[in-house]
């Protein structure tokens, strides 16, 4: 099965994707995703111009040492496009090889673990009791894991809360938008917040929350204490993870589970975090990992330190991801939950899939290989729209923070 074809497409139905596609010699198609928010044409450049040149005629049967020529091979190592143009190839060739087999690709993982992917959805409102109406909105539509998020009294544009309360874009601008912060009136907000939604909810729903890399550790370790109560299923990136040591500290504090890692690239990220357990769930995902092949490295690894897989599920990684990664979820022993933030309908036009919601869980479906398709016709209806993340600042004084 020789590679004879790669081709790159980017395209915008309702935001920004980059695809792979990989032909062989004996006509079959594999998908993979290589999509990076905000630098979507630095990995496009990365696939066309360095390393599509070095995959045709390549065995397409070789995933393993494929990965390694493009790993070792570059020899400048990790970083997001590396890491995600090498993710795409494998997710391809994983595609392809299961089309060979004429199986669903969780079957070649080594088959299903349990009956389905336990996913979390995103309820997000301008306020307190806004937010508490979508929590129960998603509780209504069967979800059992909810991440809530609310606006702040006092701030404007705050992460996680959008216009459309189904559909969260965060690249919303053709340069970056300004949204503003303040740890005082968020650290004062939050609790109060998971007070009204856990007794909205009851006991037996999971409830999540993304601080999204603004606090301090020290001022972590405070809302970890303070969420207690409200027995999260976790708190997600409380402290940028550059400094991996600021975790020992929030862990000091707090029981409230931690989950990291949505920015990783490879093992070599995350390998601190997970042996010293300072987390309970590894965000890092198929398409800026490196593919299924090293997220399972990276899960194994994790295994080994009780640390469940959680991986990010947001609406820039394209359905062709969230297909391998639900193939990868139902497969991998540490599964913990899946992000899922629904595709609007254009992308799901686009890119046809086997994936389906019931009851609170994704299923990959029966379909061979990922499941996934790409309607060329469709996308080329949608070229490339520039889109920036946000940039966050400080509103008594402007300082940039963390977004
Ligand atoms: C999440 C994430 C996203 C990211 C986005 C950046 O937990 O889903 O934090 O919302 O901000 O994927 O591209
Ligand atoms: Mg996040």
């Amino acid at each position: 099965m020789k590679i004879t074809e790669a081709e790159v497409f980017v395209c915008c139905p309702g935001r920004n994707f980059v695809t792979l596609r990989l032909r062989t010699d004996d006509g079959l198609t594999g998908l993979g995703d290589a999509t990076l928010n905000g630098r979507e044409l630095a990995v496009a450049s990365y696939l066309k111009d360095h390393v599509i040149p070095c995959l045709i005629g390549r065995d397409a049967h070789r995933i393993e040492d494929t990965w390694q020529y493009l790993y070792r091979g570059a020899y400048w190592r990790r970083g997001p496009v590396t890491m995600t143009a090498i993710a795409a190839v494998d997710v391809a060739l994983w595609d392809l090889k299961a089309k060979a087999a004429r199986m669903p690709l969780y079957q070649l993982l080594g088959g299903a673990c349990r009956s389905g992917v336990l996913v979390y959805g995103h309820a997000n409102g301008r306020d307190l009791a806004h937010t508490v109406e979508e929590v129960l909105r998603y509780k209504e539509m069967g979800y059992r894991a909810i991440r809530a998020q609310s606006g702040i009294p006092g701030l404007n544009k705050v992460y996680g809360v959008s216009k459309d309360a189904l559909f969260y874009e965060p690249a919303d601008a053709a340069l970056p938008s300004e949204h503003d912060w303040d740890t005082g009136k968020y650290l004062r907000h939050t609790p109060q917040l998971f007070a009204r939604v856990r007794e909205a909810v009851g006991p037996d729903i999971h409830l999540l929350h993304d601080v999204h890399h603004r606090l301090t550790p020290i001022e972590a370790a405070r809302l970890g204490k303070d969420l207690e109560p409200f027995r999260l299923f976790w708190m997600e990136d409380p402290t940028p993870a550059e400094n991996q040591d600021a975790f020992r500290l929030i862990r000091q504090h707090t029981v409230t589970p931690l989950a990291v890692g949505e920015v990783f690239n490879t093992i070599w990220d995350c390998k601190r975090l997970i042996e010293e357990q300072l987390i309970d769930y590894i965000r890092a995902t198929v398409v800026h990992a490196g593919g299924i092949t090293h997220l399972r490295r990276i899960a194994d690894f994790a295994a080994l330190h009780q640390v469940r897989t959680g991986c990010h599920g947001a609406t820039d990684l394209s359905p062709v991801t969230m297909g391998a990664a639900l193939h990868f979820g139902l497969a991998v022993p540490n599964f913990g939950i899946q992000e899922y933030m629904r595709h609007t309908e254009e992308t799901d036009a686009v890119f046809p899939h086997a994936y389906r919601f019931a009851d609170g869980f994704l299923h990959p479906g029966e379909a061979i290989g990922h499941g996934v398709d790409f309607d060329e016709t469709l996308a080329a209806k949608y070229p490339y729209r520039r889109a920036y993340l946000p940039v966050n600042r400080l509103a008594h004084d402007g300082t940039l923070w963390d977004w």
